[in-house]
């Protein structure tokens, strides 16, 4: 197993660990989104504590924000949150709230939860770097549940309209939203021709695998488009009796046997057992 690899699995066993604390919380689409997270924060963005002091600098916005415990989880590794945090998640005036909250947390880049308006937002700030001409890029992550919102292609059509290729979206297309499969909610199908046709950049990539993150990012185009990444992802993604399951969307209370089971496949039981 790559070292990347291994560091996802650690991410991911704290996402539950701290919904199990919390006994409320979304681990579906936390942990199908976790590998593209994890991956910017590490990698791409290039952000130190001290730099959300500062406007001009790269931007990470999860417009999907119930799944803030994937954020906090990366944020933790990347020395963003303390693990007292970490397990505070959902508690009453903690930093960690259920949905992100740019009050408590300078690194979150935009407090979300209400679907389709962190897409907007993300837009604005990539509009106020381009007509600052700051060279700095804003990634902001869609759910595909979250994409049926009206305003979500309002702001498509204005970002092409504005040709924000500074702006790079990245959907996590884990085929499931709150209660059941997207197909069967409203189908949205065939998304990559709608988004062409709305003056995108599209790329369709595996999420979870490494090597096609990696280069769909080097692929981003300057061609004054902006730019989408549609990632093909699986909910509940890592553990078992998790995975492509609707009822594992949130707000669940985990039990103690599924959290040790799912600790367990993971590989952190033993490391993370005298938390629960
Ligand atoms: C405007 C708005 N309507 C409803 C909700 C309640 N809600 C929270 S998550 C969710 C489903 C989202 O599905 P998806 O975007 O596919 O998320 P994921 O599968 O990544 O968890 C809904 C309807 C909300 N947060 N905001
Ligand atoms: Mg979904």
């Amino acid at each position: 197993m790559s070292k990347f690899d291994q560091d996802v699995n650690y991410i991911r066993a704290l996402i539950l660990l701290s919904i199990f604390k919390a006994k409320s919380g979304h681990p579906g689409g936390s942990l199908s989104s976790v590998d593209f997270l994890y991956f910017l924060f590490d990698k791409v963005l290039k952000l130190k504590k001290k730099d959300f002091k500062n406007w001009n600098r790269n931007y990470f916005i999860l417009s999907k924000g119930h799944c803030a415990p994937a954020l906090y989880a990366v944020g933790f590794i990347k020395k963003f949150l303390s693990f007292n945090s970490l397990l505070n998640l959902r508690k009453i005036d903690s930093n960690t709230q259920g949905h992100t909250d740019l009050r408590k947390l300078n690194w979150v880049g935009a407090s979300t939860g209400s679907l389709g308006q962190g897409l907007s937002y993300a837009t604005g700030i990539a509009l106020g770097l381009k007509s600052k001409k700051v060279n700095k890029k804003v990634f902001v992550m869609v759910g595909d549940g979250e994409i049926q919102e009206g305003q979500v292609w309002e702001s498509l059509m204005f970002s092409a309209h504005y040709k924000l290729d500074n702006l790079i979206i990245i959907l996590d297309y884990n085929k499931i939203q709150s209660d059941d499969f997207n197909k069967n909610i409203m189908n949205f199908e065939p998304l990559k021709d709608k988004l062409i046709s709305f003056g995108m950049n599209v790329q369709e990539i595996d999420g979870h695998n490494f090597n096609q993150i990696k280069n769909c990012l080097l692929r981003i185009k300057k061609n004054k488009k902006p730019n989408f990444i549609i990632s093909h992802t699986i909910k509940g993604k890592g553990v078992t009796f998790m995975e492509n399951k609707p009822q594992w969307h949130g707000s669940v209370k985990l039990t103690f046997e599924q959290i040790k089971e799912a600790l367990i496949e993971l590989n952190n039981f033993e490391k993370l057992r005298k938390y629960l």
